[in-house]
């Protein structure tokens, strides 16, 4: 089996989840998903960001000792991931004792590397982002005070002796990895954005602190903890057995096949996080992928507009199904969307309850009403038989060409458009008109439509699975598929005429509109 390393971002455990995690999560759960249906051996990392002044600030603020509060909230963020239906294989916390030695031996590597060195910090630090600015990169507020152009985060001075890591020496190589790799950064927007901003020439960065001591701390010079985003990507290793490198795991899963993030934080993971790699003498991932941001009816989300979507209450009002699938569907991955209760039940209404649960239980129960629930034999397929059942099987390696970009989106996409071909195919057969008739060519007819039909759901519902596993699984069920054998090298596997079928429920019930506001 190929192995298949992917990642999410591991999230500030200094506050509730939001929607904007929840779809990380989701999005990245798909891909592995898909990829161990579809044959791979896939480690799937996901996690919490404990270390760093935002965390410590925020437990004094709330009286709660730092470690406890990451610990709450680490575990809110970990309860989300079931609630979501993850399929994680590892929950990491930066806190972990094995990420604490792998943190420390990128260090020590960097250090021997002759790339880190000790000098004064003078400049703008913000806590919220968690990063230096430079002056340009800075605006002057409402409140006259100096923000983050780009984030509008609030940005303290700060001057301190710290360790610092010689990014500007690495310029040239990671420009070459761009351009030798042009895969490395996705989508191309992020790509481009990277190009300028390394081209416009590297500083060096300080990767210490020593006014708190929440982090891990230096080796050798525990009065220094390290800057948190230092430690925050070297979860990527830890996931993969380092710092011994000669593990199985290690030689296995490293580099990771693709870190899945939001396109804030694409500069860390494209630039700071392979320098850091190149200095330590270790492969670089195979590629960076920023997904954009969920906005709430159009617009940012924040505490202070008060808009913030709790993705564990639209879970409860509308099962995680539904939220997943309206996330992956109806947002173009690598680009902002918007969520709104509207368009999720206009999404999901014509999609999961009209085109493929309304198809399901029509054909399903016109197997069980005439059929007695038993798979028909099908008659000489027609010329419509044979070119939906075409489309329905030629749709694995255009889904999987859709998952690798990656494009959920359109992956999806590519699947109604089949669905949509057999309700269009299913009202033009009219079965029910068949089913009346007494000549027996028609009786045939009606055994071989109902067959081709729920071929076609069979397989919709095998390549669904990725985006939606709870309703897929219960289709699965209705056309008994054996729960062991639903990988996708089923999709070739016609349904043998005689299975008895269990009496169908239906999976995807209609929500009704939202009234009027
Ligand atoms: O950045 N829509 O943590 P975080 C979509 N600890 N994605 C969003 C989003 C939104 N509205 N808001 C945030 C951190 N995200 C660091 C990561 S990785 C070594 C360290 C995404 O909790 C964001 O882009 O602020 C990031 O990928 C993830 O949520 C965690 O954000």
């Amino acid at each position: 089996m190929k192995p298949f390393y992917i990642t999410t971002a591991i999230a500030y455990p200094n506050g509730a989840p939001h929607i904007g995690h929840a779809y990380e999560y989701i999005a990245t759960d798909a891909i592995a998903r898909f990829r161990r249906l579809d044959g791979d051996d896939v480690r799937f990392l996901t996690g919490t960001d404990e270390h760093g002044l935002k965390m410590a600030q925020t437990a004094e603020a709330q009286g709660v000792p730092t470690a406890l509060l990451a610990r709450r909230n680490s575990d809110a963020f970990e309860a989300l991931q079931s609630a979501l239906d993850i399929s994680f294989d590892r929950f990491i916390r930066t806190t972990d004792a094995d990420h604490v030695a792998a943190s420390i031996a990128i260090w020590r590597a960097m250090e021997q590397a002759g790339d880190i060195y000790l000098d004064t910090y003078a400049g703008w630090y913000s806590v919220r982002d968690e990063r230096f600015y430079t002056e340009d990169e800075l605006e002057i507020g409402d409140d006259g005070h100096k923000r983050s152009r780009e984030t509008g985060a609030p940005v303290v001075w700060t001057e301190e002796q710290t360790y610092f890591f010689r990014l500007s020496a690495y310029a040239d190589r990671l420009l070459e990895h761009y351009d030798t790799h042009p895969d490395f950064i996705g989508p191309p927007s992020r790509r481009n954005e990277i190009l300028s901003f390394v081209r416009s020439g590297l500083r060096d960065m300080s990767i210490s602190r020593t006014t708190f001591d929440w982090g891990v701390p230096v080796p050798d010079h525990p009065e220094h903890v390290m800057y948190v985003w230092v430690d925050a990507l070297t979860n990527y290793l830890t996931g993969a057995g380092y710092p011994d490198t000669d593990s199985v795991d290690f030689g296995r899963y490293w580099p990771a096949d693709v870190h899945v993030i939001g396109k804030d934080i694409i500069r860390f993971h494209a630039v700071y996080w392979p320098a850091f790699l190149l200095s330590a003498g270790i492969a670089l991932p195979r590629r960076v992928f920023a997904h954009g941001f969920v906005l709430n009816d159009g617009r940012k989300m924040g505490k202070s507009v008060g808009n913030v979507l709790d993705p564990i209450e639209l879970v409860d009002r509308f099962g995680v199904d539904r939220v997943r699938h309206f996330l992956l569907r109806e947002m173009t991955f690598g680009e902002d969307g918007s969520y709104s209760d509207d368009a999720l039940i206009t999404r999901t209404n014509a999609d999961l309850a009209n085109e493929l649960g309304n198809l399901a239980q029509r054909s399903l129960s016109m197997i069980q009403k005439n059929l007695g629930g038993i798979v028909p034999d099908p008659g000489p397929f027609s010329a419509p038989d044979i070119e939906l059942l075409g489309l329905a099987d030629g749709l694995l390696p255009v889904v999987r060409r859709r998952f690798e970009a990656p494009a959920m989106h359109l992956g999806l996409e590519a699947i109604w458009s089949v669905l949509g071909a057999a309700n269009r195919y299913f009202s033009s057969q009219e079965p029910w008109t068949l089913r009346r008739s007494s000549a027996e060519a028609d009786q045939e007819r009606f055994r071989t439509v109902l067959y081709v039909t729920i071929e076609v759901v069979r397989i919709a519902a095998l390549l669904v699975q990725p985006v939606i596993p709870g309703a897929a699984a219960r289709l699965l069920d209705l056309v008994a598929m054996p729960v062991d054998r639903r990988d996708f090298s089923m999709i070739g596997e016609r349904i043998a005429p005689g299975t008895r079928l269990p009496a169908p429920v239906p999976v995807f019930p209609r929500l009704d509109p939202l009234p009027p506001a």
